[in-house]
């Protein structure tokens, strides 16, 4: 790192990594701050960059991170310096000015930070991540630069995307063998299932699902379908905000982690919210993923299963395009009906229509080969971690 405002600290100079700062404003739930700390992670161990991680909301990384510790300023977790950015105009003790500076999903870097940009003899390669988008017009805009209207500065719009010419989206060098282990594996899944629900696996004539996800009123009528369903379902819950929703309709105070409710051929487990690596072996276990947001909807992607993704709401149904564009890409090969029923399922759990469960049900086969071959084709798009390291190293040269 280049000292810019603090003669006496000494940089070291035989460092030779790659320094950058990722700022990271959480605006509410979990994936800002899950998508930073997994970038972060992956920038450090898989690319050996020396990795500061900003982040304002200490409170909500430690539900990924339990081992983060809240009422530190400072701390080094897993090789990533983590600060907490108490305030907007805070920049670190020390003003230092990485080579790689990050803001992420047009957070706003602090003023004496971008001044000390522009003062650094080496100009850091600035980037803004935005939110993942499977539209078209991301890879357009794709590392478009962006003149600051005051200093020498540029920005480039770093976009991840589900297509080629995008960012493409996280996946670490482990992922593929850690899920293989785990399918492989009898006792790691027997294991898991211990810990997770306190009991052994079900038998294969179940449908194992997990469900993540926001409020949404079309729970009930799908929970009922699930009771009356001919197959067992076997339920897994994370806890959260669908939870509410659970525990009113098997009439129970709260369904807190532990918790476990059967009716008809639904059996459900209210799970822990687990340290962000433990959520993957959830999707791992399941036959099918329900998942919401951004990080969770990229983790069920990789995770090779069929899923449902509730995306996450914005004003004037501006998420809804979102939504059909990922469809769009996900659903592309599948035969008509299977997509008809897809794309049924997902607007009516986007508030669009009414969920018919044995309509998309009974394509859950074609839907599991799909997705087989969609994680393939994802993967053909590159890692976003590796995608960023490589244009920073172009514009480092
Ligand atoms: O939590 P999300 O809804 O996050 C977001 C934010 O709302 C954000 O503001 C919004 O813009 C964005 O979505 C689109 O969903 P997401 O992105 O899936 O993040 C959840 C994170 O929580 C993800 O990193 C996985 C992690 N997780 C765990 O670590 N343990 C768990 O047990 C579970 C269920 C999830």
């Amino acid at each position: 790192m280049t000292e810019v405002h603090s003669p006496s600290a000494v940089p070291d100079m035989t460092d030779t990594r790659v320094a950058c700062d990722l700022f990271c404003a959480v605006i509410d739930n979990f994936g800002d701050i899950g998508v930073c700390w997994r970038l972060a992670r992956q920038l450090s161990h898989e690319h050996r960059w020396q990795v500061r991680l900003f982040v304002d909301d200490l409170h909500a990384f430690q539900k990924l991170c339990p081992t983060l510790d809240t009422n530190r300023a400072t701390q080094a977790v897993e090789g990533v310096l983590v600060e907490h950015w108490r305030e907007p105009t805070h920049a670190g003790d020390t003003l230092q000015i990485a080579d790689v500076v990050i803001e992420a999903f047009a957070c706003e870097l602090p003023p004496v930070y971008v001044a000390a940009m522009a003062e650094r003899a080496r100009k850091p390669v600035w980037l803004n991540l935005e939110y993942l988008s499977a539209e078209d017009w991301v890879a357009d805009f794709h590392l478009r630069p962006s003149p600051h209207p005051r200093y020498a500065l540029a920005k480039y719009f770093f976009f991840p995307g589900l297509g080629p010419g995008t960012g493409g989206v996280l996946k670490e060098r482990t992922l593929d063998a850690g899920r293989a282990a785990f399918e492989r594996s009898r006792d790691a899944r027997a294991e898991w299932w211990q810990r997770a629900t306190g009991g052994p696996p079900p038998g294969p004539e179940a449908t194992v699902i997990s469900l993540f996800a926001y409020e949404n009123p079309a729970v009930d009528g799908l929970l009922e379908q699930w009771c009356g369903s001919a197959k067992p379902v076997v339920l897994l819950v994370p806890e959260g905000r669908i939870s509410g929703a659970l525990a009113r309709f098997f009439g129970e105070p709260a369904f807190a982690a532990g918790s476990r409710a059967t009716r008809g051929a639904l059996r459900a487990h209210a799970l822990a919210f687990t340290e962000q690596r433990g959520y993957d072996p959830l999707l791992w276990a399941s036959d099918l993923n329900f998942v919401r947001g951004e990080d969770s909807f990229v983790r069920a992607q990789w995770s090779a299963r069929p899923f449902v993704w509730h995306i996450y709401p914005q004003a004037d149904d501006a998420h809804l395009p979102k939504l059909d564009a990922a469809l769009a890409h996900y659903a592309r090969t599948l035969p008509e009906a299977p997509r008809a029923a897809l794309e049924r399922f997902w607007h009516a759990w986007n508030g669009r229509g009414v969920l018919d469960w044995q309509d998309f049900a009974q394509h859950l086969p074609v839907y599991a080969a799909r997705a087989n071959a969609w994680a393939g084709e994802l993967a053909q798009v590159g890692d976003l971690a590796g995608n960023l390291a490589e244009f920073a190293k172009s514009q480092l040269k």
